[in-house]
C-alpha cells in the first residue's frame, strides 16, 4: 500500500485547459497576453479565477491590495494554512504561463484533493498576488511586498502609470479592493510554481528546478534633462542632448554587468524620450535600469559604478540627472525545509531535478521574509519569457504541478 500521498498526481488535462481558458482573457497581438494589473482584463481574469475557486468549494478572501485568498478548510481550522499561488497579471507583451501556471497549479492541487477525497490538517489557501509584474505600476511584486511589510500601502496606492492613473484608484475602479488588512494572515508555508523564464532546465533536459535562491534586483529610474533644440540648425558643441546621455548610460549598464559574469545581468527596458519629435534634440529622457545578481556585494558594486558613470556622462554632455530607486530586494535564500519538500517530491515522483537560482523576481521572494517559502520551476521553450511567444509543454506543466501537489500536501499533513 502506498504511503498516504505516495502516488498523488494532478489532472493535467484540466490544468492545461484552465490555463488556455485564462489565456483568452486579455489576449496579446501575437499569441500571448496583455492582462496588466488592475486593468479591466485583470478584473475579468479575477472573476474567472473566483468562479473556479467557488466551484471547488473554496472560500474567497480579498485584502486591501486586491490579493485573492481562496481557502480550503483543514481538519484543524485553527492551524495556519499552507499557501500556494503566484500571480495572474501579465506583462504588456507577456506569455500565457508566467504567474498563471502557479495560480492555476495551486487551484489544481485543491481540485485534485477534492477528486481524491483527501483531507489535510492545515487549511490550504490558493493565492493570486496583485501586481507581481510591476510593468504598469512599479515596483514588481507590489502586493506581496506590502504583505511582507517592505512596501508602504498608502505610498503604492499613489504610484502612477504612464497615463497618470493611480494604482489605488484603478484597483478600486475594477472593483477588486478588499477590506481585509494586508499582512495579518499567518502562513505555515508558501509554495510557488513558476516557469524558469531562462534556458537552464531545457538545455540540460531536466524536468524540475528546485529553487534554492532568488537573485537580488535593483530598479533605478533615471531622468536626464538637457535642452530641446533644432536637430538641423544647432551646432554639435552647443547641444545638451538627453537622448545621447541615455544611449551612453544604456551602454554603461551593459558593460558593467559584463564585468561580473557569469551571473550578473543588466539592461534598460523602459525608455521615454521627450518630446520624441524627429527634428528636435531630446530635452528629457526617463528610463529604468534593471540590474540583478545572486550576490549582494555585486549588486551594490554595480549600483555604485552606474551612479558614478551617470555623473561623468552628464558632466561631459552638460545635462542634469535624477536617480530614483523604484525597486529593490536583496538576494533570497529559500527555506531549507520547504526546499527539501520540493526536492523529495521530485525524487519520489521520478522527475529529474536540479538546484537552481531564480533569475526572475517572484512573490515568493517577499513572502520568504514572513514565512517558510520555496519554489518549484519547470522549463520553458528556449528559456523565453516576457515575450508573447513564451511556451511550455503540457508535460512540463504537469510535472511541476505534481511536485507542487506533493510538497503542499506533505506540508499540510494528510489526514489518513
Ligand atoms: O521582474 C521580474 O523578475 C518579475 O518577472 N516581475
Ligand atoms: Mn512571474
Ligand atoms: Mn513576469
Amino acid at each position: 500500500m502506498a504511503a498516504p500521498g505516495e502516488n498523488l498526481q494532478i489532472n493535467s488535462d484540466r490544468l492545461w485547459d484552465s490555463i488556455m481558458e485564462m489565456a483568452k482573457i486579455g489576449p496579446g497581438i501575437a499569441g500571448g497576453n496583455n492582462r496588466q494589473t488592475v486593468t479591466d482584463e485583470d478584473g475579468e481574469g479575477r472573476h474567472l479565477f473566483k468562479r473556479w475557486c467557488e466551484a471547488a468549494g473554496l472560500e474567497m478572501g480579498l485584502d486591501e491590495m486586491g490579493t485573492m485568498f481562496a481557502r480550503r478548510e483543514g481538519t484543524d481550522p485553527e492551524l495556519p494554512p499552507v499557501y500556494v499561488g503566484s500571480h495572474l497579471d501579465t506583462q504588456p507583451t507577456g506569455g500565457k504561463y508566467d504567474g498563471v501556471l502557479g495560480v492555476l497549479g495551486g487551484l489544481e492541487v485543491v481540485r485534485s484533493l477534492n477528486d481524491l477525497g483527501i483531507k489535510t490538517r492545515h487549511p490550504i489557501v490558493v493565492t493570486n498576488w496583485t501586481n507581481e509584474e510591476g510593468a504598469r505600476f512599479a515596483p514588481a511584486m507590489m502586493a506581496s511586498g506590502v504583505f511582507a511589510g517592505v512596501l508602504d500601502q498608502a505610498d503604492v496606492y499613489g504610484h502612477v502609470d504612464k497615463a497618470g492613473k493611480k494604482f489605488g484608484e484603478e484597483l478600486e475602479r475594477i472593483g477588486w479592493k478588499g477590506s481585509e488588512k494586508v499582512g495579518e494572515r499567518k502562513i505555515h508555508a508558501f509554495f510557488e510554481l513558476h516557469i524558469e523564464q531562462g534556458p537552464i532546465l531545457e538545455d540540460e533536459g531536466i524536468d524540475i528546478g528546485v529553487v534554492t535562491h532568488g537573485q537580488g534586483l535593483k530598479w533605478l529610474q533615471v531622468t536626464l534633462t538637457g535642452k530641446e533644440a533644432h536637430t538641423g540648425s544647432t551646432p554639435m558643441p552647443k547641444r545638451r542632448n538627453a537622448g545621447l546621455g541615455m544611449a551612453r548610460v544604456i551602454e554603461l549598464v551593459h558593460e558593467i554587468a559584463m564585468d561580473y559574469q557569469p551571473d550578473a545581468v543588466g539592461a534598460v527596458g523602459h525608455m521615454e524620450v521627450y518630446p520624441n519629435s524627429r527634428n528636435i534634440i531630446a530635452g528629457r529622457t526617463v528610463f529604468t535600469i534593471d540590474i540583478r545578481s545572486p550576490e549582494k556585494e555585486v549588486l551594490d558594486a554595480m549600483d555604485g559604478r552606474i551612479r558614478e558613470g551617470i555623473d561623468t556622462i552628464c558632466e561631459a554632455l552638460d545635462i542634469k540627472y535624477q536617480i530614483e530607486q523604484v525597486g529593490h530586494f536583496d538576494p533570497v535564500t529559500f527555506d531549507k525545509g520547504c526546499v527539501k519538500a520540493v526536492r523529495d517530491a521530485a525524487e519520489r515522483l521520478g522527475y529529474t531535478h536540479r538546484n537552481i537560482v531564480s533569475g526572475a523576481g517572484h512573490d515568493a521572494c517577499w513572502i520568504n521574509r514572513v514565512a517558510p517559502t520555496a519554489m518549484v520551476m519547470c522549463p520553458c521553450v528556449d528559456g523565453l519569457s516576457h515575450n508573447e511567444a513564451e511556451e511550455i509543454t503540457k508535460e512540463w506543466a504537469a510535472a511541476g504541478a505534481d511536485v507542487l501537489f506533493h510538497a503542499v500536501v506533505e506540508t499540510a499533513e494528510i489526514v489518513a
